[in-house]
């Protein structure tokens, strides 16, 4: 199996003006395909190479660093640009809208959770959104290209809406305003996306 660079769902100006042009362009042309590129050489000889790039993710710890690094910038900006679109925004849906509502509350509880998450990752890393072995909904951030499925991650599970807060994805535009970059994110997020991801988690366990 040799791995595939994902296209991008929209146009690179599809999600202005919550996440501009110049931003999206670079973000995936050279950030994401970077980490793609560096991911495939990495992976070279290390037993791993042709095997499921979820069972890699899984296995992380385990692999050198080039591989840990890279593969989840590969594996966490394929999963951020599908849970974007700009028809997104309004309120979870489905089965997820049930969980989260069940779990936290309100949607603006969990909200509330994710972006302290988001804000409270210091330095460059992720925020997310994941399903436990149990089913249910857990709020964390990770650092790095780091990512709840890893073995080495603090908080375990699979992600099924993931938000990027290294600088790369926001200073452009927002420069060091990272809080109005998250509050702007609600309003490009693909909740059916969400759903589905999570729907298909809840089939695997
Ligand atoms: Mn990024």
């Amino acid at each position: 199996m040799s791995y595939q660079f994902p296209e991008l769902p929209y146009s690179f100006d599809a999600l202005e003006p919550y996440i501009d042009r110049a931003t999206m362009e670079i973000h995936f042309t050279k950030h994401h395909k970077t980490y793609f590129d560096k991911f495939v050489a990495a992976i070279k000889d290390t037993g791993f190479d042709g095997k499921p790039l979820d069972e890699i993710i899984r296995n992380a710890g385990k692999l050198p660093a080039a591989v840990r690094n890279n593969g989840g910038g590969f594996f966490n900006h394929s999963l951020f640009w599908e849970i974007l679109s700009p028809s997104g925004g309004g309120d979870p849906v489905g089965k997820l809208a049930d969980s989260v509502k069940k779990q936290y509350g309100s949607y603006e509880e969990f909200r509330n959770r994710f972006t302290d998450a988001a804000i409270n990752r210091f330095g460059s890393g992720w925020a997310w959104l994941s399903v436990k072995p149990d089913g249910s909904l857990c709020v964390c951030s990770s650092p790095n290209q780091d990512n709840p499925m890893m073995d080495v991650a603090d908080c375990q599970g699979t992600p099924i809406l993931g938000l990027d807060v290294w600088e790369h994805a926001y200073y452009l535009k927002y420069q060091n305003r990272r809080p109005e970059y998250i509050s702007a994110f609600w309003n490009v997020v693909n909740w059916e996306k969400a759903n589905a991801n999570f729907e298909e988690v809840l089939s695997k366990l």
